[in-house]
C-alpha cells in the first residue's frame, strides 16, 4: 500500500450523532446541544460518555467526531473541490474550500493534533490511502498534493474544525467524491483479520467493538517477535488510526487514549477508543513512526 506523509489527527465523519457527543464530552466543555452541530438524530448514552472519562486524554480543543454517511456538506458549511475529475498515475494537486454558512470562504482554523486541516483520499475499494496536510492560501484556498492515483472513484475527506463563525469550535468532515481517468481495477476487500505487518513491523489488534458502542481497543506494535519500544511521536500522538466503512465510505477517527510524552518511547502497546458508528467491515489504517519513518499499516476489522 501506499504510505504518504505525516499527519494525524481526528476523524470521523461528522453530523452523526454518538461519536459526536462523546467525544464533544472529553474536549474543553464543549456542549453537545451547541448551535451548528448536526447530530443526525441519535442521542448520546449515558454509558458511552463514561468510558470517554479516561485520564490522559487532553484534547487542546473540543473533539467532535461523527459518524454518518459522507456528505459535502453539515452544520452550514460546505465542501467545494476545483475539479471533480483527476488524472492517474501522476501527482496531482488537490484544491478546494471550504464554505462558511456565511456563503464566504472560511479561513479561520483551529489546530487540532497540530495541524488546521487534516485531508485524506482513499480509492472506493479502500485501496490508495492517502494522509496529507494541505497548505492554505490566504483567500481560503487548500492545496493538497496527492501522490500518484491509480484510474476509479476516490472519496476526498477533509476534516477540521472552524476557528469563527457560527460553527467555531465545531470539528467537522465533509467528503466528496472525485474520479480519477482510466479502467478502474477493483480490488476485494481483504478479509478482516487480527494482524498485519508494514515494513517489518507486526501490528495486532485486540477489542471487539460493536457499533455505535465505546470500547476500548488496543494496537500492538512487535517486530521479530519482540515488543516495539521506539515508537516516535507522530504529531501528539504515537499512533494515528482512521477506519472507512465498507459500501458508503464512512469515516472513522480512534482516538488514542493517551497523547504521547515525548522522545521516542512509545509502545508496544496503544490503547485506543474504538467507537463505529455503523456494523460490517471496516479498513483500518493505522500510521506510526520509527527512526523518522513514517509506517502505514492496513487491516480489515469486522464490526459486529
Ligand atoms: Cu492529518
Amino acid at each position: 500500500m501506499r504510505t504518504t506523509r505525516l499527519s494525524r489527527r481526528t476523524l470521523a465523519l461528522a453530523g452523526a450523532a454518538l461519536l459526536t457527543t462523546v467525544l464533544a464530552s472529553c474536549g474543553s466543555g464543549m456542549d453537545h446541544d451547541m448551535p451548528g452541530m448536526n447530530h443526525g438524530g441519535a442521542s448520546p448514552s449515558a454509558s458511552a460518555s463514561d468510558g470517554h472519562a479516561m485520564p490522559g486524554m487532553d484534547h487542546g480543543v473540543p473533539v467532535a467526531d461523527g459518524a454518518g454517511a459522507p456528505a459535502d456538506n453539515r452544520s452550514g458549511y460546505r465542501f467545494d473541490a476545483a475539479a471533480a475529475t483527476l488524472p492517474a498515475g501522476q501527482p496531482t494537486d488537490y484544491r478546494f474550500s471550504i464554505t462558511g454558512p456565511d456563503g464566504k470562504p472560511v479561513t479561520a482554523f483551529a489546530v487540532e493534533q497540530t495541524k488546521q486541516m487534516h485531508f485524506y483520499a482513499i480509492r472506493s475499494d479502500l485501496t490508495g490511502f492517502q494522509h496529507l496536510h494541505p497548505t492554505m492560501a490566504p483567500d481560503g484556498t487548500w492545496t493538497a498534493p496527492l501522490t500518484a492515483l491509480t484510474p476509479g472513484s476516490w472519496r476526498t475527506y477533509a476534516s477540521f474544525t472552524p476557528d469563527s463563525g457560527d460553527g467555531k469550535g465545531t470539528a467537522l468532515v465533509l467528503s466528496r467524491t472525485v474520479n480519477v481517468d482510466g479502467k478502474a481495477d477493483a480490488a476485494p476487500l481483504p478479509a478482516a483479520a487480527t494482524t498485519t505487518q508494514v515494513d517489518g513491523y507486526t501490528v495486532t489488534l485486540q477489542g471487539t467493538p460493536m457499533a455505535n458502542m465505546a470500547h476500548p481497543m488496543t494496537v500492538t506494535v512487535t517486530k521479530d517477535g519482540k515488543p516495539v519500544t521506539d515508537l516516535q511521536p507522530y504529531l501528539d500522538t504515537y499512533a494515528h488510526l482512521t477506519a472507512f466503512h465498507e459500501g458508503d465510505m464512512a469515516f472513522a477517527h480512534l482516538h488514542p487514549a493517551s497523547e504521547a510524552a515525548g522522545g521516542g518511547q512509545g509502545g508496544p502497546a496503544l490503547a485506543f477508543h474504538a467507537e463505529f458508528p455503523q456494523a460490517g467491515n471496516w479498513r483500518l489504517f493505522l500510521q506510526f513512526q520509527t527512526a523518522g519513518q513514517l509506517h502505514t499499516a492496513a487491516i480489515t476489522l469486522k464490526v459486529g
